[in-house]
């Protein structure tokens, strides 16, 4: 009896010092180097996980309209996003992985089953592509990615036009990227949650812009026409967030 309460006791302990801290647009929670660990006995018992958690979106389900409706944001957020969280770290504590953060679980993806890769993926693209939205952008990118993106790619619209084949071109559920790979702007697509930072992507980079195509992503208000959904979405990309990602590599 007295064994048990004490381990009840130290489980409630090792929780609280473990509760949840959000860093940053995506979530990353680990209580691997928390100061006052428990022991290793109580680990046994009770081991220390990662856990995820949605990111504040910041901005009103229906802020991207007329571009993407409220509804599709709403389910897209609550729904898809929730599920992506909830089923990494439901994976995640029955794999026993412990992580500092998403990227590095991304950068070793391949070690884990398919089910921590389509949740991972899930979780670190989706906060990102929310991240990548605002309402009201305007349009052209005037920052030293808009540069790099005309030294690159001829002019704007002809990044524009081969990011969108990209997108119209990934057959089934995926994504399209605009991603840094040495040094150079690339542009690719991946199938399922699947991302450039994977170690086992077929499209590798850092990924600087992300688009949806999952048809959850335009499917309400554009049912199945996909190219519409991507010739507006052009409408929502936050910029700055663009220039702010480039300039970090
Ligand atoms: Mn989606």
């Amino acid at each position: 009896m007295k064994n048990s309460d004490e381990s009840s006791k130290s489980r409630r302990e090792f929780l609280k010092k473990s509760s949840i801290l959000a860093i940053g647009g995506i979530g990353v929670i680990s209580s691997s180097n928390l100061i006052g660990s428990p022991s290793l006995g109580d680990s046994l018992f009770f081991p220390p996980k990662s856990e995820f958690t949605l990111p504040p979106l910041g901005y009103e389900f229906n802020a991207l309209e007329p571009y993407i409706d409220a509804k599709t944001m709403e389910i897209h957020y609550t729904k898809h996003h929730q599920a992506y969280v909830n089923n990494l770290n439901k994976a995640m504590g029955e794999n026993n992985i412990l992580v500092d953060t998403i990227d590095e679980l991304l950068r070793r993806i391949s070690a884990y089953p398919a089910t921590v890769r389509n949740n991972a993926g899930g979780h670190y693209n989706h906060s990102l592509f929310w991240e990548l939205m605002k309402p009201s952008t305007g349009g052209t990118n005037s920052g030293k990615a808009g540069e790099a993106l005309i030294s690159t790619f001829g002019s704007l619209e002809n990044f524009m036009t081969k990011f969108s084949a990209a997108g119209m071109g990934r057959f089934g559920s995926g994504w399209a990227w605009l991603a840094v790979s040495d040094g150079k702007l690339v542009i690719g697509s991946t199938p399922n949650q699947d991302n450039p930072l994977m170690d086992n992507s077929e499209f590798k980079g850092t990924p600087i812009l992300a688009l949806d195509v999952w048809e959850h992503a335009y499917y309400l208000q554009y049912q199945n026409r996909r190219a519409d959904y991507i010739a507006k979405w052009w409408n929502t990309i936050n910029w700055n967030k663009v220039n702010e990602l480039f300039s970090k590599l």
